[in-house]
């Protein structure tokens, strides 16, 4: 399927849109979710224009992980919490909402995440904001 340049993560990442950031670099780009499955819900996107993992190159993907790997460290250590998910998922199918790639950190456990619906409760920017400050202090 072709890649769509209006989806919101490609808006975000020319600028059109706002977010709560956390971290850049040359290939990703690291913001908060604003419909959290928990306190302190990051997302990790490419820069490549790419709907899913599939579609990433692998410097692309390796790109992505490295900086998984950074945000879910800080995310665990900022939340004080033992533990994170990394969710990733590939279209409709599986539920994906915003077709550009992108890994979630959830600082929850899976029976938890089970409980909470995906993408569907806003949360306040500035409890959003709140728990970005704590994560960038770790990073
Ligand atoms: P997925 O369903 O895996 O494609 O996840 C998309 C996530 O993006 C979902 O948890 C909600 C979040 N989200 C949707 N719109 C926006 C937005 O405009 N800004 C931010 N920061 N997150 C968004």
């Amino acid at each position: 399927m072709s890649y769509d340049q209006d989806n919101i993560f490609a808006k975000i990442l020319r600028g059109e849109l706002p977010c709560i950031k956390l971290y850049e670099d040359e290939h990703t780009l690291s913001f908060m979710d604003i419909m959290p499955q928990a306190d302190g819900h990051a997302l990790i996107i490419s820069k490549e224009p790419a709907e899913t993992l599939h579609d990433l190159s692998p410097e692309g993907a390796a790109a992505c992980i490295h900086t998984t790997q950074k945000i879910a460290k800080a995310v665990e250590a900022a939340l004080d919490v033992p533990g994170s998910l990394v969710m990733q998922l590939n279209g409709k199918g599986a539920g994906q909402t915003v077709p550009h790639v992108h890994f979630h950190v959830v600082p929850t456990s899976i029976a938890q995440l089970r409980a909470t619906p995906h993408a569907t409760t806003p949360e306040k920017p500035e409890r959003l904001e709140e728990f970005a400050r704590k994560i960038r202090e770790y990073l």
